[in-house]
C-alpha cells in the first residue's frame, strides 16, 4: 500500500452517486464535500438525497420485493450472499483505500478489523439462514382428525439501514447482510463523513448477482435530508438505526408514523473494572486498545476504568507510558497505531471536554491538547490521547459520551460499590472485568447492566452472540438468531387435517 495519504485521492477526486434500482444515479443538483480526517483535504464529492430521490429508492426496494427477490430460497440468498463475502474479499484493496480515506483510520486496523469483519458478516448470516428453524405442533381436534400448527418466517419487506461513521462498513453489513439473507431489501443511508464503502459495495452487490432495488444506497445528512426523509418514509416497513442516543429519540420519533419497528445500537459511557488480582498486562494491553482503538470511536470502548486501590498507581503510571507510546502517522503507514477523529468538528466537541476536565480540577496524567504535527496531518482532526485522574463520579467528563481517546481513572475498594458506580449510568451498553477470581468474575458480570461484559478481553465476541445495549444503548438484539427476530416476521398457519 503506497503512502503519502494515498495518490488516487489527491490525484482523483471522487464523485459519489446513490446506487438505486441497480443503478449509480445522481438525481439532482445537490452535492456535498468528504474530507479526509487525517489532512482535512477534500477527496470527493457526494450527492445529496432529497425526498424524491429517497422515495425512488424505497420504491425500487418494493418493486424488488415483489419480483424473483420476493420468491427466491434461503438456498439461492445465501448462496448471493457469499458471493458477496467473496466480491469484498476480492476487492479487498478498493475498500480498505476507501475506509481509510473516508475515516483517516490506521490501514493496521482497517485491513484487520472493518473489512475482513464487512465480509465476514455476509457469510456468517447466508449459515445463519440455513438453520433457521421455527415450531410445529400437532393439535388435537374435536372431530379427531387434528390440525396442523406451524409458523413461517416471512421477510418484513423494506429496511431503512442508517449508519454511523466509525466502522462504516462493518456496521452497515452488520444490518445489511441478514436483512438481505432474510429475504428483506434495504435503503442504506451512510453516514455523511464515510459514503464510499456503502457505495463501492453497490458495485460488488450488482457482480454477486443480487437483483436490481435489493440493495440501494441513498446519501445525504440527518434531519430535513436524506435520514429523515428515509425513516418517515412510509413504505419503510422496519428501521435499524446505529447512532447516537439523541439521533435514536428522532428516528424513534418517525418510526412512530406507521407504527413500525426499529432495531437501535446506541450510545454509551463504558467502564472497565481492573481488580487487584489480575493479570496487570493483560489488563493493560486490553484498556489500551478499549480507550484508544480507532482513536476512542468504538461503542463499546471504555471511559471510565475504576482500578482497585492496591494496584491502582501500577495501573495508571503504566497506562499512561503505553498511552505515550501511540503512534500518529500517515494513516497508510502500517507503523501508525492512532488516527484522527473524524472530522473537525467532532474535535471540538472533544476539545470542549479536554477543556471542561480542566476546568472541573482533573489531574492530567497525560495529553489533553492537540499533537503537533507535521504537514499535511497537520491539518487532520487529531488530539493527543488523554488520560485523567482525580474527578468526581458526578462531572461531566465521566457521565457523558466523548466519544474520543480518553478516559479517567478512578481507584475503588469494594466489589459491591463499584457496581454501583458503574452501573449509576444512563447507558448500558459494555463493560470490561479484569480478574483472575472466576467466582467474582460471573457475580460482577451477572450484577452489571449492560448488553456485553467481557472477562479478561475486549471487542470479543463470536458474531452469532447477541449484540445491542441497555437502558438507552440502544432497543433489541442483534447478531446471529436475534437479528432474525427482527429481520422476519412469524407467520402462524394452522391447517385442520
Ligand atoms: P449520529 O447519530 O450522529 O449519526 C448516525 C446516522 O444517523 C448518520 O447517518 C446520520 O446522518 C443519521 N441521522 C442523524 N440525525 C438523523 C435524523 N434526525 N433522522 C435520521 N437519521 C439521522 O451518530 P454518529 O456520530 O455517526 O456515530 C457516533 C455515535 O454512534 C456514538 O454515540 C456511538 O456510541 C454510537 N454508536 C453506537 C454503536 C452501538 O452498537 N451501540 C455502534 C457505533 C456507534
Ligand atoms: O461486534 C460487532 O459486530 C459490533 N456490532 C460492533 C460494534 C461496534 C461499535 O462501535
Amino acid at each position: 500500500m503506497s503512502s503519502a495519504i494515498s495518490p488516487v485521492a489527491a490525484d482523483r477526486p471522487v464523485h459519489l452517486k446513490h446506487f438505486i434500482d441497480g443503478k449509480f444515479v445522481s438525481a439532482n443538483g445537490r452535492s456535498f464535500e468528504n474530507r479526509n480526517p487525517a489532512t482535512g483535504q477534500v477527496i470527493g464529492t457526494v450527492d445529496e438525497a432529497d425526498a424524491a430521490t429517497v422515495d425512488a429508492a424505497v420504491q425500487a426496494a418494493r418493486r424488488a420485493m415483489k419480483g424473483p427477490w420476493g420468491k427466491t430460497t434461503e438456498q439461492e440468498r445465501a448462496a448471493i450472499l457469499r458471493k458477496v463475502a467473496d466480491g469484498i474479499m476480492r476487492r479487498f484493496d478498493d475498500f480498505l483505500q476507501a475506509e481509510v480515506l473516508d475515516t483517516g483510520k490506521p490501514v493496521s486496523l482497517a485491513s484487520h478489523i472493518d473489512i475482513p469483519r464487512g465480509a465476514a458478516n455476509f457469510n456468517i448470516f447466508a449459515d445463519q439462514v440455513l438453520t433457521l428453524s421455527t415450531e410445529t405442533f400437532r393439535m388435537a381436534t374435536p372431530d379427531g382428525r387434528g390440525a396442523l400448527n406451524y409458523a413461517i418466517r416471512v421477510p418484513r419487506g423494506v429496511i431503512g439501514v442508517v449508519c454511523p461513521w466509525n466502522l462504516p462498513l462493518l456496521l452497515m453489513t452488520w444490518k445489511v447482510a441478514p436483512a438481505l439473507a432474510c429475504g428483506n431489501a434495504v435503503v442504506v443511508k451512510p453516514s455523511e463523513e464515510t459514503p464510499t464503502t456503502a457505495t463501492l459495495l453497490g458495485e460488488v452487490m450488482n457482480e454477486a448477482g443480487v437483483p436490481p432495488g435489493v440493495y440501494n444506497v441513498v446519501h445525504g445528512f440527518g434531519p430535513d435530508s436524506a435520514g429523515e426523509f428515509l425513516t418517515r418514509h412510509p413504505g419503510v416497513n422496519g428501521i435499524t438505526f446505529t447512532g447516537e442516543t439523541r439521533t435514536g429519540e428522532a428516528i424513534m420519533k418517525a418510526a412512530a408514523e406507521g407504527v413500525r419497528p426499529v432495531s437501535f445500537e446506541l450510545g454509551g459511557k463504558n467502564a472497565a473494572v481492573v481488580f487487584a488480582d489480575c493479570d496487570l498486562d493483560a489488563a493493560i494491553e486490553g484498556t489500551m486498545r478499549s480507550v484508544f482503538a480507532n482513536c476512542g470511536q468504538v461503542c463499546l470502548g471504555t471511559e471510565r476504568i475504576y482500578v482497585e486501590r492496591p494496584v491502582f498507581d501500577a495501573f495508571v503510571s503504566r497506562l499512561k507510558a503505553a498511552a505515550e507510546k501511540l503512534q500518529i502517522r500517515d494513516p497508510f503507514d502500517k507503523a501508525g497505531t492512532l488516527g484522527p477523529l473524524i472530522s473537525e468538528e467532532h474535535r471540538r466537541k472533544v476539545l470542549s471536554y479536554y477543556e471542561r476536565a480542566r476546568e472541573e480540577g482533573a489531574t492530567i496524567v497525560t495529553g489533553g491538547g492537540v499533537p503537533d504535527l507535521p504537514a499535511p496531518l497537520s491539518g487532520g482532526a487529531y488530539v493527543q490521547p488523554t488520560i485523567w485522574t482525580g474527578l468526581p463520579e458526578d462531572s461531566a467528563v465521566v457521565r457523558e459520551e466523548i466519544f474520543g481517546p480518553c478516559c479517567h481513572i478512578a481507584p475503588f475498594d469494594d466489589e459491591d460499590a463499584v457496581i454501583e458506580r458503574v452501573n449509576d449510568s444512563p447507558y448500558g451498553l459494555a463493560t470490561a472485568i479484569w480478574t483472575q477470581n472466576l467466582a467474582r468474575a460471573h457475580r460482577v458480570a451477572a450484577g452489571i447492566e449492560v448488553g456485553i461484559c467481557w472477562v479478561n478481553s475486549w471487542f470479543l465476541r463470536d458474531l452469532r452472540t447477541p449484540f445491542g445495549g441497555s437502558k438507552q444503548s440502544g432497543i433489541g438484539r442483534e447478531g446471529g438468531v436475534h437479528s432474525m427476530e427482527f429481520y422476519t416476521e412469524l407467520r402462524n398457519v394452522c391447517v385442520k387435517l
